[in-house]
């Protein structure tokens, strides 16, 4: 393989009105289409999240406890539809935008064990990055060799894809400008950390976890640092900014100044 590719994530609460069911934030996709087509990368992967389409479904149907009923069979269908349309959303917005993408559904592609990616099509990702294409893959019901079928979050799908094809470095896009010292909507003295290394936000993770008020903004937050840290210790730099606000995800992919938080192995 060449460059080596950035792993960019758009988060649901982004790309969806996560309020409302199955509603997709169409102006917030067609910008970040703009701004990923602008920055002009030369190697990326995209991966996206489920927001208010993937997420209320499989709860619906327990799906994220595994298969435990036939009625549940249907669950996994709709789960998956429902990524499949949030992802056209996605889609017809990349294309306007005259970038070359192509889905990769997970559900057809990936095999996990008790949860965990056991095994994922290598070849065909690897095929698309050398030809210039852009693949694009999304949180997805999978199936699962313990627990018949498992959700798969974007968050692990992306530390896995930049393990896996030596990504330089990710970029995860949600609604927050990146990590606090405590909860900015509790706390008014918390600030954003800029840059922060893997050993000091483990320490950083117990001190946070042990504080009750800060569990619900920074709890999304922290299951994802858990997804990335495979990642950032193979020395993937990890970037988090905020995709809700114009020109970061821009700014990221261009190694520009940005206000976000850098994570590095050390
Ligand atoms: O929003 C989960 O992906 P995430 C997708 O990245 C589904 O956690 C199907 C709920």
């Amino acid at each position: 393989m060449g460059v080596k590719p950035t792993v960019l994530k758009l988060g649901g609460s982004v790309i969806t009105d996560k309020n409302k069911p199955s509603t997709a934030n169409v102006d917030a996709i067609d910008r970040l289409a703009d701004e990923i087509s602008s920055a002009k990368v030369s190697s990326l992967i995209l991966v996206h999240g489920g927001g208010s389409f993937g997420h209320p479904i499989a709860k619906k149907y327990n799906l994220t406890e595994g298969y435990g009923d036939p009625s549940q069979v249907i669950g996994f269908s709709e789960t998956h539809r429902a990524m499949t349309k949030l992802n056209n959303f996605v889609m017809e917005a990349l294309f306007s935008h005259n970038i070359n993408a192509v889905v990769v559904q997970p559900s057809s592609c990936v095999l996990t064990t008790g949860g965990r990616i056991q095994s994922m099509e290598q070849k065909p990702i690897e095929r698309m990055l050398d030809m210039g294409l852009v693949p694009v893959l999304f949180g997805d019901a999978v199936l699962d060799s313990e627990k018949g079928f498992a959700i798969l979050s974007g968050d692990q799908l992306v530390s896995s894809l930049a393990i896996t094809f030596g990504a330089s470095r990710i970029i995860m896009g949600g609604d927050v400008d990146g990590l606090y010292t405590a909860d900015p909507k509790v706390n008014a003295s918390a600030k954003l950390i800029e840059r922060v290394t893997l050993e000091e936000l483990k320490n950083q993770k117990h001190e946070i976890e042990g504080s009750k008020a800060i569990d619900d903004v920074t709890g999304g937050m922290l299951g994802k640092m858990r997804e990335l840290i495979p990642a950032i210790e193979k020395n993937i730099q990890t970037l988090i900014v905020n995709a809700t606000k114009p020109l970061r995800v821009y700014k990221a992919l261009r190694e520009e100044e940005v206000v976000g938080t850098i994570i590095k192995k050390r």
